[in-house]
This record gives structure tokens, sequence and C-alpha cells, in this order.
């Protein structure tokens, strides 16, 4: 697995580190490319004043020159600019006591890491786990995630996603990247039906006046993958199982689903499996484009179901850990809901599986190699299928 992700920073401490190695050297980063995925996480309906404190400008810190990665570690930098606001409570060197007890949390919220992470960690002030815990984090995902759509793309590979229900509204849409091809990505919430999307922000309104958040779902999808990414030969290669997991760490995120393997587990295997047509092109793509752990060559295609977000204004029954009473869990400033963004992360998480599978293929310390090696895994494939097993070679 050529490709090694690290992210650092709190919610509301200085700033967010991101380290993305691994990269080969010539691959041309571009900055606008950059700054929109940035903007398009920050953005949706639905989320709180947060948003309009940050302005997400990712610094490149080391690993680029003159716009062309260096094959060094790539890394990045993003302000918090909240931070001003929490220097007090928040600095890494000295925190002013006074201020860090007024915004000390004591009262978890369920659904949140505060308990669970408080527990493991022996915190006492629950702030040190949420600062991490936070979807803020994300934000540096996204800026690595932006770079390895850049890989992708000089490889042909192309990412998007939309939103497919928000709380009890869906799209009724295939998932497929015809249908992501059509999401005004511009829109409030980058809903795959404009006409959903409207009732989508009704619901979110009618959420926000009950103290209430909301949850949902995002199609996320990859066009022109190569056949034969990851590997069936054993479990933890499966690209499948790899896509899942990295799916599974975006926040909030608590099922993945390919293709319609819902609704397949519910059927007959005849209406389950994509049948192969002359020079390997299928009928359908109930799978999502992968067969055994391994690329099939046809859109990779991802659901990841999001929990509505665990900050209500309306509080849930929880404890004090500071008296052991019952109390109601702590409510700060949040947003109703972040479909729309996690999105974004999702199609962050999968550039940054997708190119370390094709890393993994191709090898090669300059982008050039990449792109060369990859045309022939491309070429050797497509033969497979086009002139039977005895062009194996
Ligand atoms: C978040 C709580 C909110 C969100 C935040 C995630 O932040 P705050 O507590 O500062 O109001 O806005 O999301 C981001 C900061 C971001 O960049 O996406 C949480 O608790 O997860």
């Amino acid at each position: 697995m050529p490709l090694r992700l690290t992210t650092a920073g709190e919610s509301h401490g200085p700033g967010l580190t991101a380290i993305l190695e691994g990269l080969p050297a010539g691959l041309r980063v571009d900055r606008t490319v950059l700054s929109a995925d940035m903007d398009r996480r920050r953005h949706g309906y639905g989320r709180g004043g947060r948003m309009k404190i940050e302005s997400d400008q990712v610094e490149i810190t080391g690993g680029l020159r003159g716009g062309m990665t260096l094959g060094s570690p790539l890394s990045f930098w993003i302000v918090n600019r909240d931070f001003e606001n929490w220097k007090p409570v928040m600095d890494p060197w000295v925190v002013d006591p006074e201020a860090a007890a007024a915004r000390r949390l004591t009262r978890p919220r369920p659904g949140h890491a505060d308990l669970a992470g408080g527990q493991k960690y022996g915190a006492a002030d629950l702030r040190d786990v949420l600062e991490r815990a936070s979807a803020r984090e994300s934000a540096a995902r996204v800026a690595a995630g932006a770079v390895c759509r850049m890989l992708l793309s000089e490889c042909g590979v192309e990412i998007t996603s939309g939103v497919l229900s928000l709380g009890p509204v869906a799209c009724d849409v295939a998932r497929s990247f015809v249908s992501l091809g059509k999401v005004d990505q511009r829109s409030p919430l980058r809903a795959l039906d404009p006409a959903a999307e409207k009732r989508m922000m009704s619901a979110i309104d009618e959420a926000k006046a009950k103290g209430e958040t909301l949850g949902g779902s995002i199609l996320i999808g990859a066009r022109n993958v190569p056949a034969g990414l990851g590997s069936h030969v054993s479990w933890d290669r499966k690209l499948d199982g790899r896509i899942g997991r990295a799916i599974l760490s975006v926040p909030a995120v608590k099922a993945v689903e390919f293709g319609s393997a819902i609704v397949a587990s519910r059927g007959y295997g005849s209406e389950a499996h994509d049948e192969i047509l002359l020079e390997g092109r299928r009928r359908t793509n109930r799978a999502g484009g992968l067969e055994g752990g391994v690329t099939n060559g046809e859109d990779v295609i991802v659901v990841a179901f999001m929990k509505p977000i665990s900050t209500l204004a309306r509080g849930l029954s929880s404890i004090d850990i500071a008296t052991g009473e019952p109390a109601t869990s702590a409510y700060e400033r949040s947003d109703v809901t972040a479909v729309s963004a996690c999105g974004v992360i999702g199609e962050a998480m999968l550039a940054f599986v997708l190119a370390d599978a094709l890393l993994e293929v191709t090898g090669g310390d300059r982008i050039e190699d990449v792109v060369a090696r990859l045309a022939a895994h491309r070429e050797r494939v497509g033969r497979f299928v086009r002139s039977g097993p005895s062009s194996r070679a």
C-alpha cells in the first residue's frame, strides 16, 4: 500500500496538518482544484456558524516545488480561524484555568466520541476528546484527497458525489455515474434530484426548529476505473474492504453499501449479478464495480450512510461525569446536518484508496511512469476479455 495519510490537529486548536506520503514526483498540484474541494466541504444547507468563520485556505509546507510534487511527503497546513476565539482554552502551551473551566465538557453527547473516548483516555475534561473527534479534522483529509484526485485525473479516473437522501426525503434516481453527472455541485445540498432538494431543505428547517439534527446518505462514484485494482487473494487486499474501511472512518458514517447490495440481498441471484456481455461489458452494475475485491472495469459506486449529528440543541439524556448524576447532554453551536459535506469527505477517502490501489499496480517514481504503466495495464486487461486467455501474457 504505497500511499500513507496522517492528519493532526484539534477543532479549536491552531490548525490542521495532513501528511501524504508515497506520491510520485512530477504531479502538478492545481491550487484552484484544491480550493474548490475545500469550499465544497464547507458549504451545504444546514451547516452551523463555524463554517462562516473558517475559510479553509490550504498552505503546502513540504513536498512541492513550483506546483509540482517532488516525491517527498506532501504536507498541508490549514489554519483554524476560530482559534483566535479559543486561544485561552486551546493554546498548545498555556491554558487559562478559568477559561478552560468555563468550557469544560462533562455532560457527554450520546452518539459523539465524548464518553467512550473519555473512558479510554481518562479525560477529566471531555473537551480533550471532542476536539479531535470533531469532523473539523476532515478538512485535512479533503486537502490530501484533492491531490489524490489530481493523480487519478492524470490517469483518466474521475470521482464525484451527490446527496441521495436526507432525513426522510430520498431521491428516486439510478445509482450511476450518469445520475451523479446531473448534480449541481453549487446547489444548497448537492442533491441528486433538485425537486427532492427543496423538500430536504424544508426537513432541515423543521428539524432545526425542534432542536433536532438529521442524517442521510450519499452516492459516491468513480468513473473510468481500470479493471484489476485490489486483489481477491487475501482479505486485507480486497478493495471493497479497503474502500469500506475508509468511508466508515468518515465522521458519523455508520454504514456503507456497494452498488445495490441491500436490494440484492433480498432477491434472487439472477436479480443480483451483472451478466457479462461481449468484450467483458456488463448489462448492469449492481455490484458497484467490484467483484471478489477486485475492480471489474465498471464504475465504482458506493453509498455512505451518515447518522444524524450527535449535538442536539434539545439535548438527550446523559450523565454529568463531574457529579455522577443524571444530566442533559451538553450543547454547543453545531450543524443541523452535514450530509453534503460528508459526501465531499467520502470522495476524498475514495480518491485516496483508489490512488493507493492504482499505484500498487503501476509503481513508478514519476507521474509519467504511472501514466504509461497504467495505459499498459488497461491494454492488457482489455485484451484479456477481447481475445481470450491465450492473450494472458
Ligand atoms: C463539529 C461541530 C461544529 C462543526 C464542525 C464539526 O464545530 P463547532 O463546534 O466549532 O461549532 O462546524 O465542523 C467543522 C468545524 C468543519 O470544519 O467541518 C463536531 O463536533 O463534529
